[in-house]
């Protein structure tokens, strides 16, 4: 009787520290998809990622930036040009990511870059990622260039995991 005494007491402490201590904690991640099949415009890039249920890729820092570039090179793709779904076309040369919105501030352009080049009747407003040609694997930057252009693209998707935190560290 007195150990059933204690074992009950023990579960209870277990159960209240749990509840107060342990919480799953939801963490997003992002997963990206290097479309290779053809290259198509910006806006068909666009159009294709959310045909799939995913967004034109959007880089936020520069963690993300090289996330990306190392994928390129280990999917040995640096020899190709990429969308993302950064452009100016809607915001008087303020450069936005169409898949969320928000203006671009991080950035990583080339150097020379945007510059703004008028060409076929139109400015470049649209942000592409390749490869200024420092050698093999190296110089993956971004330029601007014309929506028009037919490019490969990056999708983008967000994968939600389920950590737990204890006393509110992950
Ligand atoms: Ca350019």
């Amino acid at each position: 009787m007195k150990l059933c005494g204690i074992f009950s007491i023990a579960i209870f402490l277990v159960a209240q520290i749990s509840a107060q201590y342990i919480s799953p904690t939801p963490m997003v991640t992002k997963k990206y998809y290097l479309i290779t099949l053809a290259p198509v415009n910006w806006f068909k890039a666009f159009n294709h990622c959310r045909s799939m249920d995913m967004n034109l890729v959007s880089i936020t820092s520069k963690e993300e930036n090289d996330r990306i570039i190392k994928q390129i090179q280990d999917e040995n793709h640096q020899d190709k040009d990429f969308w993302t779904s950064g452009n100016k076309l809607g915001s008087n040369g303020v450069y936005q990511w169409m898949s969320t919105g928000k203006v671009v501030k991080f950035t990583d352009w080339a150097q020379g870059q945007p510059d703004n080049q008028f060409r076929e009747n139109q400015h470049e407003s649209c942000i592409n990622i390749f490869n200024i040609g420092r050698g093999p694997g190296a110089g993956l930057m971004w330029n601007d260039h014309l929506c028009s252009a037919e490019l490969y693209f990056i999708c983008e998707q967000d994968f939600i995991q389920y950590g737990y935190c204890v006393n509110q560290t992950c």
